[in-house]
């Protein structure tokens, strides 16, 4: 029995089409997703605006609201609640240079028309929580946008948001780059002093991506633990990633079991959870997979992240406290080694 409650987004279920190459699968449609979710043993699906409303530039707001009410009926049908709500800002032919901070008027605007969708549709679906994953806010061309004017203009966004509704809660997912190559906010630390520059930083916080932190050079499992310690650790995309590469939303645990344990291990110390957080684990199935094979990463993830509990579970404290004492870490990281290889 797993302490964690567990999400998805639909987009972790994907036809395998990339860069290089046409599709692979077929897509499935969503309300066989969620069924399949359940079945597998999640609890939350994670959304974009246009997951949970799609063609939605094609509506008013009003009609944003009808048609989100279709989506939260299928979540009922198979008793799912819904994590969050994120714009899908980089899509639209309006985000190609970014949207809260992009250089044009007209697409920071558009920008805010999709963050309002969003926690429109967010009320609708029953959670609280807008995650702002800013894929192009940043730049490809350091000379085309000031870093300054750029980190003002996302504080602005924030704290618009933030009028809009008095009960939303903004979580930032940071990325270094990728699809931009300078990001206006690469990590949680970025996170945390935008937060603090808002005017609500009580509604500000993080979502930590394991494959995010590793692209900035960094431990997940540190970041997770700093952000918990500011009391900001508001949602989680655990996955896996094989060093500085494009980001590969591997398998959890598949490349850094280490990391992955002590992942696991820091968010249980922590009573992550208590407030309702959930694991979400934004993995995506590799390309060479079939068709029945849509949604093996899912299952292998979630049995990799249980039985990392379970080693947590077991993890001797007093072990570790006699190894800190003899100040012998040569002993303690042999005994983490030997635990994660069963030895233990
Ligand atoms: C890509 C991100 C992306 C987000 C998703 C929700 O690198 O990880 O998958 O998690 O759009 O914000
Ligand atoms: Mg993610």
């Amino acid at each position: 029995m797993s302490r964690f409650k567990y999400s998805v987004g639909p987009w972790n279920v994907h036809s395998g089409a990339d860069s290089y190459g046409p599709p692979v699968r077929d897509e499935i449609p969503f309300e066989e997703k969620v069924k399949k979710f359940k079945e597998i043993g999640f609890d939350a699906v994670q959304f974009h605006d246009d997951d949970a409303v799609p063609n939605i530039n094609n509506y008013t707001p009003e009609q944003v609201i009808e048609e989100a009410k279709k989506t939260k009926a299928i979540l009922d049908k198979y008793g799912m609640a819904a994590e969050f709500v994120a714009p899908r800002l980089w899509f639209d032919p309006h985000t190609k240079d970014g949207g809260f901070c992009s250089n044009y008027e007209e697409d920071r605007e558009y920008a805010m028309w999709r963050a309002y969708r969003s926690i429109d549709i967010a009320k609708v679906l029953g959670c609280k929580k807008i995650v702002l994953w800013l894929a192009r806010e940043g730049t490809l061309c350091f000379e085309s946008k000031s870093p300054v004017e750029s980190t003002k203009k996302l504080i602005d966004a924030i704290n618009k948001m933030l009028d809009y509704d008095k009960d939303i809660q903004i979580l930032i997912e940071t990325k270094p780059n990728e699809p931009v190559d300078r990001s206006v906010c690469p990590t949680l630390g970025h996170c945390m002093a935008i937060s603090a520059a808002t005017k609500d930083p009580s509604r500000v916080g993080g979502l930590l991506e394991s494959a995010h932190a590793m692209l900035a050079g960094l431990d997940p499992a540190n970041e997770i633990g700093f952000a918990l310690a500011m009391g900001k650790l508001w949602g989680v995309h655990l996955n896996d990633q094989n060093g500085l590469k494009f980001d590969q939303d591997k398998s959890f645990g598949v490349e850094n079991l280490r990391t992955a344990f002590n992942q696991i291990k820091v968010l249980m110390e922590n009573g992550y959870g208590n407030n309702g957080e959930y694991i979400g684990l934004d993995v995506k199935v590799m390309r060479t997979e079939n068709q029945e094979g849509s949604y093996q990463h899912l299952i292998n993830s979630l049995k990799i992240a249980k039985a990392l509990e379970e080693k947590a579970e077991k993890f001797d404290y007093e072990f570790q406290k006699k190894c800190v004492e003899e100040r012998d870490y040569e002993k303690l990281e042999l005994y983490v080694v030997e635990l994660l290889l069963g030895l233990r």
